[in-house]
């Protein structure tokens, strides 16, 4: 049997390390955070995903998973540890390189090493590839070294691990093909085969879409509400062309991904990355936006006015909360002198105090809905208003059936909706 090393027990790390576990490899999980290795152990878990418990369950119970502190010799190594950005807007590869070098010390020739982190294009080849090489193994030669980028979405991770398309960039097209007769043991979509540095781009690339294109459905949005006009009646209408597809406008981008990653390019080259650039400040302004509107719709309502919110992960039906915009809601009504409330069925792990639906809207003055949980978008609004102190309500994510709460009394305000 195969023995693969995953280094990182996160997000990636550990869907993949269990996933693999249960496709005939015998794989051990390795995290620097001691907390996380004793809880795999024991067959439970650190993070919230769909799944991913029972998974982990099967994979430990089955003995082809456990998981250490330090990796041992495999067959296989897999790097899924953590690409994070400075404070100065660049990425902080602290993780790669140390996974890399915990892991070189127990190279042996024909060994394949992946990294599978989102990096910056180069990664491989720049910082990889040489602390392989002064271990005393040449890449390409004694040991394969390749690139395959995770591209599965929070909330579906288990399903996209298997079902989505794999894009492997190899450092040699040998290496390439060594990484894919591991994937392919348990990856239904198609596998394409690449080199290294076109890997990494193709990865930075689909999030800087994804931003670059959130961004402008922001800032329509804040056109709309200046023209006094609905963004998502906009949105709807302009996407019934045929090569016209507009993404949604929300309090901004957040999670561990889209929101970092498009800075790699504007580090590499910030005079040619500006329009990814600007796209990055656009998203990041939406929170300082939606405390405006919030701030608007209190008026003088009160001394220290109290504001509902409701949704603090990151996205809909997630409980991540990783770079979550609505934290950063939050954060600027507190300091404006709001007291906030925050109501999330998901977020386990939220970083700020969650308290009950009841809890979070007695006496508030404004409700505010940040998070496009399905929990959300069927809310009876009749008995949420007889709660509040006044009814009032911004939706930023364009879930709530705006006549209905019209109907219960409700003031109704909408991100991207100006005017009416
Ligand atoms: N969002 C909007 N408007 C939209 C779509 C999303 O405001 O129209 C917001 C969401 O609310 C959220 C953020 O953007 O705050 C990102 O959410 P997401 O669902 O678009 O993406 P992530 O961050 O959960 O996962 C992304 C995925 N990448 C792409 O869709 C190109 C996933 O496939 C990647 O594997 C993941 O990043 C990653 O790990 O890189």
């Amino acid at each position: 049997m195969q023995r693969i090393c995953v280094m990182g027990l996160g997000y990636i790390g550990l869907p993949t390390a269990s996933v693999l576990a249960t496709h005939g490899f015998q794989v051990l999980g390795v995290d620097v955070n001691a907390r996380v290795v004793e809880l795999l152990n024991a067959g439970r878990i650190h993070i919230e995903e769909p799944g991913l418990h029972t998974l982990v369950q099967a994979a430990v119970n089955s003995g082809n998973l456990r998981a250490a502190l330090e990796p041992e010799p495999a067959d296989v190594y897999c790097i899924a540890v953590p690409t994070p950005l400075t404070a100065d807007k660049r990425a902080d590869m602290t993780c790669v390189r140390e996974a890399t070098e915990a892991l070189a010390a127990h190279l042996q020739p024909g060994n394949l090493v992946i990294l599978e982190s989102t990096s910056p294009p180069g990664t491989c080849r720049g910082l990889v590839a040489p602390i392989l090489a002064a271990s005393g193994f040449t890449p390409g030669a004694q040991v394969h070294l390749a690139h395959c980028p995770e591209r599965v979405l929070p909330g579906k991770i288990l399903k996209e691990l298997i079902e989505n398309d794999r894009i492997i960039g190899g450092y040699t097209p040998a290496c390439a093909e060594k990484a894919k007769a591991i994937y392919s043991t348990f990856t239904e979509g198609e596998i394409i085969l690449t080199d290294a540095t076109t890997a990494e781009m193709v990865k930075v690339t689909e999030n800087t879409f994804r931003d670059v294109n959130i961004a402008l459905a922001n800032e329509l949005a804040l056109l709309c509400e200046e023209l006094e006009l609905d963004f998502d009646e906009v949105r709807r209408l302009a996407s019934r062309h045929p090569r016209v597809n507009v993404h949604q406008a929300g309090p901004g981008v957040g999670g561990h991904c889209i929101s970092v990653d498009p800075w790699f390019l504007v580090e590499r080259s910030p005079q040619t990355a500006r329009l990814i650039a600007a796209a990055r400040c656009r998203n990041d302004s939406m929170p300082r936006h939606v405390a405006r509107r919030v701030q608007a719709l209190l008026g003088d309502a009160a001394d220290r006015p109290k504001v509902a919110a409701l949704g603090v992960a990151f996205k809909g039906n997630v409980g991540d909360t990783r770079e979550s915009p609505a934290l950063e809601v939050v954060r600027l009504l507190r300091e404006a002198g709001a007291e906030v409330a925050v109501h999330d069925p998901y977020a386990r792990f939220s970083p700020v105090e969650l308290c009950t639906l009841e809890e979070c809207l007695a006496g508030a003055d404004c409700l505010v809905v940040l998070t496009d949980h399905n929990d959300y978008k069927y809310l009876d609004p009749r008995p949420l208003a007889r709660v509040m102190r006044r009814p009032v309500v911004l939706d930023t994510r364009h879930i709530l059936n705006v006549d209905e709460w019209r109907r219960a009394g409700f003031q109704v305000a909408v991100l991207g909706v100006g005017g009416r």
